[in-house]
């Protein structure tokens, strides 16, 4: 299916690029959750970093628990690990803790495991438990079972003289920072420093992040060929979904926002039950997570396969006004100026289009921030008055909302900063007008032939 993908997206617009597409591979059966490989130097080099920025005294990361299927109402017993605990060690194991210790020049980190629970792991399969194998694995040589004695014993052996580091907000430190404090040691907090080194993304982020947009562009694309007059937008957002998982992606990073008409003026609309007809836009905001990083895509398109007048011109605006905000991202600028760029071309160019007085054009439409950070959470953590840095990620979504005409129209790209500007990494989503309505009538003139 995926190669016939690559032969479309080559005739229309830009191809989604197949060394992005993650490549496909047996799991470590050893490991528990996606079971890809950990990349054993990625990890310790962000051990090392964060490290570096922590004073003396010992850093504890828990990892997440498994949700209570019945008390959470999951419908499935899909585990997800806390993104911090993921980002230090690549490791899907639940209740599990890792410890870095540092006495100001040597730093050691330490991987708390819980012990092999056979009864478990025919619930829900393999788990990784404390032992040789577990080590090899993770590239962590000091890996320990875990209890709360010995991660007690383990803070009172390492801290002296430093602090206790934490995430804060993490509940789950909570005792440990109790009994911590009740011994007159001072805490400090994680957060920051983690938030400030995820916030510029390694080659290993960067890579899992063009994995999931690669993967976000093809589902997307696949929806615009998909999509006819009479179908309900939860068909569509199958379609987009079932691409996803098709090309590899763990899960979404969000629901799928699947508005038509009235709805794609609605901007996180997410019940997806209308049926759609001809003559109604349809907005697809949606985010295939891959390796613990999701996309985040907006694609706005004709149901009936052709814009009318009054739709175009709002695109092309909507789109124009991308374009200069994707011109001004570069290191130095801020997201303030980004969202100043956005509302200034909007105004300047949106005319009489929006039926507002000519000095606000459509500006005042767009009721939302044109970016935010992208990373492994879909609104990633980091400063938003951070100026941009190459390594960096973020999106720039400018959207026009008339809910009297029941228009909405939002463009959404993910794009890198690099030295020199942007890289837009969902290139491969089908963008200009032109082009969707090529794309539409060919795989539409091609549903013809078949029926
Ligand atoms: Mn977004």
């Amino acid at each position: 299916m995926w190669r016939w993908l690559l032969v479309l997206g080559l005739a229309v617009g830009n191809p989604v690029l197949a060394q992005d597409l993650p490549r496909r591979a047996d799991p470590v059966e050893a490991l528990p959750g996606a079971g890809r490989p950990v990349a054993k130097a990625v990890f310790a080099a962000r051990r090392a970093a964060l490290l570096a920025h922590a004073g003396p005294g010992v850093a504890i990361v828990p990892a997440g628990s498994r949700a209570d299927i019945e008390a959470d109402v999951r419908q499935d017993n899909d585990f997800r690990q806390d993104d911090d605990f993921f980002y230090l060690t690549g490791v899907e194991t639940p209740d599990a803790w890792l410890v870095l210790a540092s006495d100001g020049s040597a730093g050691e980190a330490i991987l708390l495991l819980p012990a092999a629970n056979p009864m478990m792991q025919r619930w829900t399969g393999s788990q990784l438990a404390p032992g040789p194998d577990a080590a090899a694995l993770t590239g962590i040589a000091d890996v320990r079972a875990f209890d709360r004695d010995s991660l007690t014993d383990l803070l009172a052996a390492r801290l002296a003289g430093g602090s206790l580091y934490t995430p804060v907000g993490n509940r789950r430190t909570a005792p440990f920072v109790a009994a911590v404090e009740e011994q007159g040691w001072p805490t400090a907090d994680l957060r920051p420093i983690l938030d400030s080194l995820r916030l510029v993304k390694d080659d290993a982020g960067i890579a899992a992040l063009r994995a999931a947009a690669a993967i976000t562009a093809a589902g997307v694309t696949e929806g615009m060929r998909t999509v006819r007059p009479g179908m309900f937008e939860y068909q569509l957002e199958a379609v987009v979904e079932y691409t996803f998982r098709d090309l590899g992606a763990d899960r979404l990073g969000f629901p799928s926002i699947v508005g038509s008409g009235p709805n794609s003026t609605v901007l996180h609309y997410d019940a997806n039950r209308r049926r759609m007809t001809s003559g109604d836009l349809v907005v697809v905001d949606v985010g295939a997570e891959y390796a613990y990083h999701t996309a985040d895509v907006t694609r706005t398109f004709p149901v009936s396969g052709r814009f009318t007048d009054r739709q175009r011109a709002l695109y092309d605006l909507v789109l124009a006004t991308q374009r200069a905000v994707i011109d001004g991202v570069r290191p130095g600028a801020t997201l303030a100026d980004l969202n100043g760029i956005a509302r200034r071309y909007l105004a300047e160019h949106g005319g009489d289009l929006c039926g507002l007085p000519s000095e606000q054009g459509c500006a005042p439409l767009m009721i939302h921030g044109v970016s935010h950070w992208l990373g492994m959470r879909v609104h990633d953590v980091g400063d938003f008055r951070t100026p941009l840095a190459p390594g960096m990620v973020l999106t720039i979504e400018p959207g026009l909302y008339l809910p009297d005409e029941g228009i909405g129209i939002r463009i959404e790209d993910d794009v890198l900063v690099t030295d020199e500007g942007a890289d837009v990494l969902t290139a491969g989503a089908v963008k200009t007008a032109d082009d969707i309505e090529t794309l539409m009538a060919r795989a539409a003139g091609r549903a013809d032939t078949r029926e």
